[in-house]
């Protein structure tokens, strides 16, 4: 028995569009999650959503269609702990994936070195209310002091609004940190008021990668422009440019409004990075240096 979608729930686009915007050789997807399939690779228990399936196949499909060479994908949370789908894929892709994981303060050394040798690179901490239920710190500070040795870094996942409350914690972190989706800012506040520059504050102050991905669930206009997002991540291109990511977020998790073309989602790329350097950068290089260091794209 496979348990029904959540209600309202949109499914991920089957036919995304060509892009225009032609990736350059090596161009990494750095976020993106598998959903089960859920016959083979149940959704755990204490999920807050239930997903159509979205499984490795699917995934690399739409690698190869977006022009895409390499994924990171990370764990979702309607898993839980349990990495075995997000593994499955990040195995089936041979080299061509890594992954991010989520795991428990209780792990132990040999499965965290079954994880690396998978290919798993980090660990992901939640702190988005709907998605998860609350994290002691205490347990999040033990996950980090164990992946450390391993060279992993933490993928951080939080609401604007909650960052003043958790920069502290943050810096106490002894790993690399990467921030999912430029911490979520809202986008009807300017660019450069005190909250978007309390983010930019806070990227430029410690060892932080910042995804500029999801012009779709942080906009309010709309796509296909996703203009009000734009200046958002251009800010943060041009502020970090060696330490920027790009990422689809497919299959898109949690859409209540539109469900985007991945297709389109390409072609955001050459508006928040404006020269061919900052597109290397951002889709190449970088993530080649976090998550294939000392390999050639
Ligand atoms: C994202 C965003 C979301 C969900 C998850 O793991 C997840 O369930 O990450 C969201 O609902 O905002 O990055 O996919």
């Amino acid at each position: 028995m496979t348990a029904p979608k959540t209600p309202g729930w949109l499914d991920w686009c089957a036919a995304p569009s060509t892009p225009d915007f032609r990736l350059p050789p090596g161009a990494v997807d750095a976020h993106c999650h598998v959903f089960g399939p859920q016959a083979e690779f149940p959704f755990a228990p204490e999920r807050k959503y239930t997903p159509c399936d979205a499984g490795k196949d699917r995934l690399f499909a739409l690698r190869d269609h977006l022009g895409v060479s390499r994924n990171v994908i990370v764990q979702a949370t309607c898993h839980g702990a349990d990495n075995a789908a997000m593994v499955d894929a990040v195995r089936a892709a041979g080299g061509r994936a890594r992954g991010v994981a989520t795991v428990r303060p209780d792990i132990g050394d040999a499965q965290l070195r079954e994880l690396d040798a998978a290919g798993v690179r980090g660990v992901r901490f939640n702190f988005v209310k709907r998605l998860v239920d609350a994290s002691p710190r205490e347990d999040l500070a033990a996950i980090a002091r164990k992946i450390a040795p391993l060279g992993w870094h933490v993928v951080l996942y939080f609401e604007a609004a909650d960052l003043p409350e958790l920069a502290g914690f943050f810096g106490t972190l002894p790993v690399p940190l990467v921030i999912d989706h430029m911490g979520r800012p809202d986008v009807t506040k300017p660019v450069d008021g005190p909250e978007f520059g309390r983010f930019l504050e806070f990227a430029g102050r410690h060892d932080v990668w910042v995804k500029v991905s999801c012009p779709e669930r942080l906009t309010v206009t709309g796509p296909p422009a996703y203009s009000d997002v734009v200046p958002f991540a251009r800010r943060v291109v041009e502020a970090f440019p060696d330490r920027v990511l790009w990422g689809t977020d497919w299959p898109h998790p949690n859409l209540e409004h539109h469900m985007p073309d991945d297709g389109l989602l390409v072609d955001h790329v050459p508006r928040i990075a404006d020269t061919p350097e900052r597109q290397r950068k951002l889709l190449v290089d970088n993530p080649m240096r976090l998550y294939w260091p000392g390999e050639t794209a």
